[in-house]
């Protein structure tokens, strides 16, 4: 994102943000917070330490984007502010780490939008089927207006959403048979994320979807619990699955962002300038996250058909048989989150492509 843009995005942000929790950040004996970053602050023992949380491993460039985030905010805090990383579910999975922020056990966890829909039903309009053509449309709707209105709805939840990073666009994999079209899922048991959506719309497509924990995703593929999962490119090759998975669809049936969350009891307790460190980090970090995970997603389709999957490419007319398949679904989802909202989606996608 422009510096111009990073300032004129963060401003009004912050100003929301600490007019929503009635001050500056200030510390609970209401003495005026040590200046961040400042030798004082870590003089006064006043270093604060960031939990932070993903479930995927650490080749992913989730990861290293986490890990970007870290140096920024040490950095720039001069340690006042330690981040502490985790990865591969050592913290537990998404909705558990999404529920630690909440009870302030846990500072930051970055996971997808689909199990935030537990949370915030709003957030199913992110995972409709086929809803973003491209990743800069989805860079230029997450990070404009419509992006900052989702952000807007995680304080009430006891959540800061500082920033969107990418998961990307999912393909389907499975160990029974190649998938060439709407046909060829009929009967195939799916994991999907904890989101009704995605079940209606396997269900949809004749599948026979289960909602599962990412933690639990590999040993139930290992075991033949289930079939088949949906994921990115980079997550299927780095998490391994071409160990327990034979074939590969590039289904591109949703895109999947990852946001960026941090617990609000946590951020308010931060200094101003505290707050705009962390922010400016995780906004700078999920750029650099971005690029990282397109050239993972675009790289290791090769390396999965050379560790023995099979690779199957969509047609546009399979892909959109799909598309017509779960528009029903798409159609009931967007009467319970509001036409509106819907429509305000829609528009904005349609104003980035122009
Ligand atoms: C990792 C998950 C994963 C997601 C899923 O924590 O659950 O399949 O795509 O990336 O967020």
């Amino acid at each position: 994102m422009k510096k111009n843009k990073l300032s004129l995005f963060l401003a009004p942000a912050i100003a929301l943000m600490l007019t929503a929790c009635g001050g500056g950040g200030g510390t609970a004996t209401d003495e005026p917070a040590p200046e961040a970053g400042g030798e004082e602050a870590v003089e006064q023992g006043e270093t604060k330490t960031i939990r932070a949380g993903i479930g995927l491993n650490d080749a992913h460039p989730q990861y290293k984007g986490l890990l970007k985030f870290k140096e920024i905010v040490e950095e720039r805090t001069d340690g006042a502010i330690e981040v502490q990383t985790y990865h591969s579910g050592q913290l537990g999975d998404d909705r558990t780490m999404t529920e630690a922020l909440q009870l302030g056990s846990q500072e930051v966890v970055i996971p997808s939008t689909a199990p935030i829909a537990n949370f915030v039903p709003e957030y199913n309009l992110f995972d409709f089927p086929f809803l973003f053509p491209s990743e800069e449309v989805a860079d230029e709707v997450l990070d404009g207006e419509v992006g900052q209105m989702f952000l807007d709805m995680l304080p009430d939840q006891n959540l800061v959403g500082l920033a969107y990073w990418e998961n990307g666009f999912r393909d389907l994999t499975n160990s029974k048979r190649a998938v060439a079209s709407a046909d060829d899922f009929n009967g195939l048991r799916i994991r999907t994320m904890e989101n009704d959506l995605h079940l209606e719309a396997f269900r949809a497509l004749g599948a026979n979807p289960t909602p599962m924990a990412f933690t639990e995703l590999f040993a139930a593929m290992q075991q033949g619990t289930v079939d088949g999962q949906e994921n990115p490119i980079a997550t299927i090759y780095l998490q391994r699955y071409h160990e327990v998975q034979d074939h590969v669809s590039n289904t591109n049936h949703v895109y999947s962002p990852f946001v960026f969350l941090m617990s609000k009891s946590f951020f308010d307790g931060l200094s101003e300038e505290q707050q705009q460190i962390v922010s400016e980090a995780a906004l700078e970090a999920g750029q650099y996250q971005r690029e990282l995970n397109r050239e993972a997603n675009a790289q290791y389709l090769d390396e999965l058909q050379e560790e023995g999957m099979t690779y199957t490419e969509i047609t546009p007319e399979a892909r959109q048989e799909m598309v017509d398949i779960v528009q029903p679904v798409i159609d009931q989802y967007a009467e319970r989150i509001g036409q509106d909202l819907v429509d305000q989606m829609y528009e904005a996608i349609e104003a980035a492509q122009q």
